[in-house]
């Protein structure tokens, strides 16, 4: 018996609409993918990697991570004209006429959940709210890839209906209504790349109303994510600190003797995984002569150990060609400015190419592997 469902007269929910649709939503999710692949290799390098990450160009991870929030940004508003067009097929009788057609709507139904499950994850990351019991970045790589092959078997699938879709008809009467539909999609996408996307790319800030960071509004110019205070750091816990340095030659260093080394001053973004980034001025002591002064060769990864007292960035491990580069700091200045405790005083990492979560704060030792 066929149960009384809804009606649907409006003529936008047709395949077409959704083809022109789900072609800018692709874009925008090939685009997120990518870029998230090259986050998540940069910062958990599967073994025969490690060498191979770049440290050139230097803006690098600024760049595809900024492209990552904003692409993730934009297909959650084509996500919802997506599926504005298409969920009248929700009330669709009889729900599937052959196994083919179930298989094919259950393959719909994950790609669904599985892509609002990562732009909800991922917008919700962004404001720094955890509010489940997994761990973000993992859960968040490993349903991508149910996100992406969910997308390859649904665009098999769908391959005839889009293929039609390019064929020139005579009486498209609907037309307008369409490119007005698509038209609003898209000023609805420019505002929401517009009002957020300056917390990467910096001559955009004055329209940063809706990112979650302004990189204008910044101690020392730069955001902050974790505070000293969160790591329960204090100039009293800083106080009498120095640097220990192991290696075949051990040494500690304090923060005056370090001060009286030769200092490089270099440009680097920090570029925060949850997509804001800032370039800045730091200076300090290049990393490479600090391992060389323990009598560390060149070519060995290093071991980064934070004092903060616990946090998931407290211990960081760099492969050798960033620990080598000289343009590898232990930073203590930023801007021209003694560091802030919060900016990770008396010490911290700069490197290249690096995600902002390995740019370690509040430095106590380093060691070679
Ligand atoms: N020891 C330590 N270092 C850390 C963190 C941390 O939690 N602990 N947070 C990292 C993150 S997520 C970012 S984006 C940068 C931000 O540095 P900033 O606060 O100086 O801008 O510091 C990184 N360094
Ligand atoms: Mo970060």
């Amino acid at each position: 018996m066929r149960p009384t469902l809804p009606q649907f007269r409006g003529r936008l929910h047709d395949p077409r609409t959704a083809v022109a649709i789900g072609r800018r939503l692709g874009a925008a999710i090939v685009v997120c993918f990518l870029t998230g692949l090259i986050s998540h290799v940069l910062r958990h390098p599967p073994g025969w990697m490690t060498g191979l990450l770049p440290t050139r160009p230097v803006w690098g991870y600024r760049l595809t991570q900024g492209l990552h929030v904003a692409s993730g940004l934009a297909a959650i508003v084509l996500v919802m004209a997506k599926l504005w067009t298409v969920y009248p097929r929700l009330f669709a009788w009889p729900p599937f006429r052959s196994l083919p057609h179930l298989v094919e709507r259950l393959t719909i139904a994950l790609l669904v959940a599985a892509t609002v499950f990562e732009l909800f994850t991922g917008l919700i990351n962004i404001l720094q709210w955890y509010p489940w019991p997994f761990s973000f970045t993992q859960t968040h790589y490993a349903v991508a890839w149910i996100v992406a092959g969910s997308l390859l078997l649904h665009l098999a699938v769908k391959a005839p209906l889009i293929r039609t879709d390019r064929r020139p008809r005579r009486a498209d009467v609907d037309a307008a209504d369409r490119r007005a539909l698509l038209t609003g999609v898209g000023v609805a996408v420019g505002a929401v790349t517009l009002t957020t996307v300056g917390q990467a790319f910096t001559p955009l800030r004055a329209f940063t109303l809706l990112a979650p960071r302004n990189p204008g509004i910044a101690p020392q110019g730069v955001p902050i994510n974790r505070t000293a205070a969160a790591a329960q750091v204090t100039y009293a816990s800083a106080d009498g600190w120095a640097l220990e340095v192991a290696g075949p030659k051990p040494y500690r260093i304090t923060l005056a003797e370090l001060n009286a080394l030769p200092q490089q001053r270099v440009r680097l973004p920090i570029a925060c995984v949850e997509g804001w980034s800032v370039n800045a001025w730091w200076s300090g002591v290049p990393i490479r002569d600090l391992l060389a002064r323990a009598g560390i060769a060149p070519g060995r990864p290093l071991r980064v150990t934070s004092m903060e007292v616990w946090g998931y960035y407290k211990v960081m491990e760099m492969p050798a060609q960033y620990a080598d580069d000289p343009q590898t700091l232990l930073a203590l200045k930023l801007n021209d400015e003694v560091l802030s405790l919060d900016h990770g005083y008396p010490a911290r990492i700069i490197a290249p190419n690096r995600p902002g979560v390995l740019q370690t704060k509040w430095v106590s030792r380093l060691e070679a592997l």
